[in-house]
């Protein structure tokens, strides 16, 4: 049981990562204190211009655990993030990638997008043999939510009993059961936080603070649910 990452952003610099990736003119990737989430001083700033070309987001390198299961929590904020409001504009901001730095279809990935006021957030795992599995849960305002995740790998290459959970301020969403993951589950080489795909009218920054990726199914938790107990818990 190991805790793999916590990225906080407060040693102010991009050190917590394996690396960063970022095409945007200017620079679209910064440390600020306007990222800075749930009571913290710094956070992750990603922009996006909605070209899908232009990436902004930092890494750490990961291999398919042992244990068959990962599991992470971070925090997003979509920051009124200006997008198409029937759904059809989304901004992939994290990622399980089969690569480091990105370049195809991530194994898992969460995207937000929005429908009329609500900003939504999207997950999806690969399937090995359908290509994805998606879970769509409207989150409703501009607000940082507590996101986190269980990706579990099915028992066998010719097992279809993987599985993704899905907590959105800690409260669990209908799961998706059932796929078969296995082969593409080893794939897994990283993980991925900012801007990595944007559509067209996609346009501004967006925050991610306050991850944690483990190894063991033991629930993280917002990170204000456990501070109390001191460094470690919920972080
Ligand atoms: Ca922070
Ligand atoms: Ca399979």
């Amino acid at each position: 049981m190991t805790d793999l990452y916590r990225v906080t952003h407060e040693v102010g610099d991009f050190s917590e990562y394996t690396a960063t990736i970022d095409n945007h003119p200017g620079g679209g990737l910064s440390i600020s204190t306007s990222a800075g989430m749930v009571g913290t001083n710094l956070g992750l700033q990603a922009q996006s211009t909605g070209s899908s070309s232009e990436q902004s987001y930092a890494y750490v390198t990961i291999s398919p655990p042992a244990s068959n299961l990962i599991r992470f929590r971070y925090y997003a904020d979509p920051n009124n993030l200006p997008l198409a409001t029937d759904g059809s504009d989304i901004l992939l901001h994290t990622a399980i990638t089969a690569n480091a730095p990105f370049s195809s279809a991530g194994f898992f990935t969460a995207s937000f997008a929005k429908v009329g006021a609500d900003y939504y957030f999207s997950f999806s795992m690969t399937d090995d043999l359908t290509g994805s599995n998606s879970r769509v849960v409207l989150a409703g305002q501009s607000r940082p939510y507590a996101v986190e995740v269980e990706l579990v790998r099915a028992s066998s290459d010719v097992a279809a009993d993987g599985s993704m959970r899905i907590w959105l301020d800690n409260v669990e969403q209908t799961p998706v059961q059932n796929i078969d993951n296995y082969d593409s589950f080893a794939s897994m080489a990283a993980y991925t936080a900012g801007v990595v795909f944007a559509s067209p009218t996609a346009s501004g920054s967006i925050y991610l603070d306050e991850i944690v990726i483990r190894d063991h199914s033991l629930h993280i938790g917002p990170r204000s649910v456990r501070s109390w107990f001191g460094p470690g818990w919920g972080m």
